[in-house]
């Protein structure tokens, strides 16, 4: 195994950090002597161990004069862990190479320190790579002002999110479900529209393979507050929490009704307002799945920093609701282009990860 196929395998074992150590990073390692692999770590839970010291420790005596491959730079602080620099130093690896700089200013500093030390250090190998996998994190540290937001729709072939009558159970196949619980488990709320919030009457949690070590809030984005205290999402709200957004003027008997049903209300003048709000309430990342008014309107305000595509192989016509709705049009030199990040087949579906640029 060479550099670079070990820097991808260190982003493949950080993967499975996902859920359970944000806001953290993920963060993988992999120790290589001779071209082979001989310790493998990643960073697992919050405040636990980081990735570094787990691949040194499998390795053990084979560190001695190895290479370690690291996505993201060796912290050089104390935090809830002692400094992975520390343990790297004492295992006696000769190269480090590293995906990205930690944009954390308390922990980053690692990379120059070993530097110094005399170890060959190579910083920003997997730049792209490791930005998009820890797109939350990122965000975390640049854009203080709202969470990271994802949209998450599943559409028809011709861009439709229900049917006529405004169904949409289900579009998309059994693979895409699960990877949709798997997805919701990394972020810190899911939110949908007051009208799908109404008409699907979702639950919104996370039921798959990861159980997050913080269960998602849900969010309601509804200017007028018209949630039934009999919708899923208010009946549940003592097992996982449940905000609703409303407009500042939303009718107080509307807010009392939803506040005493055990529902937190974030009365806000505008949907930045509203996401500035949440992130002041510790809420990092924000996952929305629908429907296409919500979809629109964050689009169209430049307030998605990331879309899931799941497309599945149906024709829902034109009386179908429309994925994004509301959302201006831009002659084609200047329409948005963004990054596609991910290409992927889940069963029948088809999953396009694209990012803003
Ligand atoms: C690494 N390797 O595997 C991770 C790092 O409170 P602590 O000690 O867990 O530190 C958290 C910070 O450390 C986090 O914000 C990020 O800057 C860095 N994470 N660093 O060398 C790892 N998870
Ligand atoms: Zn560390």
């Amino acid at each position: 195994m060479d550099e670079r196929e070990a820097m991808a395998h260190a982003l493949s074992l950080a993967w499975r950090g996902w859920g359970r150590v944000h806001p953290n990073p993920l963060v993988g390692a992999v120790v290589l002597a001779d071209g082979l692999v001989v310790g493998e770590g990643w960073h697992a839970e919050f405040g636990g161990r980081h990735a570094e010291p787990g691949a040194l420790e499998r390795a053990g005596e084979r560190a001695r004069g190895a290479t370690l491959v690291v996505t993201l730079e060796p912290c050089d602080h104390q935090g809830k862990q002692p400094p992975c620099t520390e343990a790297i130093l004492r295992a006696g690896v000769r190269r480090v190479v590293a995906g990205l700089a930690d944009p954390n200013p308390a922990a980053s500093g690692g990379a120059a320190r070993l530097g110094s030390l005399g170890l060959q250090v190579e910083l920003g190998v997997a730049r792209e790579a490791v930005a998009t996998q820890n797109a939350r994190f990122l965000h975390g540290f640049r854009n203080q002002s709202r969470p990271f937001v994802a949209l998450k729709l599943a559409t028809s072939l011709d861009g439709r999110i229900a049917d006529s009558s405004g169904h949409s159970r289900w579009i998309s196949g059994e693979p895409a479900r699960d990877y949709v619980h798997w997805l919701r488990a990394g972020f810190a709320a899911i939110g949908v529209g007051g009208r799908t919030a109404r008409l699907d009457d979702p639950r919104l949690t996370v039921r798959g393979p990861v159980t997050p070590r913080v269960t998602p809030r849900r969010v309601i984005f509804d200017a007028g507050a018209d949630i039934d205290s009999r919708l899923t999402l208010v009946r549940t709200a003592g097992e996982a929490a449940t905000t609703v957004v409303t407009a500042s003027d939303a009718p107080s008997d509307r807010v009392e009704r939803l506040l005493s049903a055990g529902v937190s209300v974030v009365r806000a003048g505008t949907l930045e307002e509203g996401l500035r709000m949440l992130r002041g309430e510790g809420i990092d990342s924000l996952l929305v799945e629908g429907g296409g008014r919500l979809a629109g309107a964050l689009l169209g305000l430049g307030l998605v920093d990331r879309y899931y595509w799941v497309q599945s192989p149906l024709w829902l016509g034109d009386r179908g609701v429309p994925a994004t709705a509301g959302l201006p049009s831009d002659p084609i030199a200047r329409a948005e282009r963004w990054a596609v990040v991910e290409r992927r087949a889940l069963g029948e579906d088809t999953l396009l990860v694209a990012d803003r640029r």
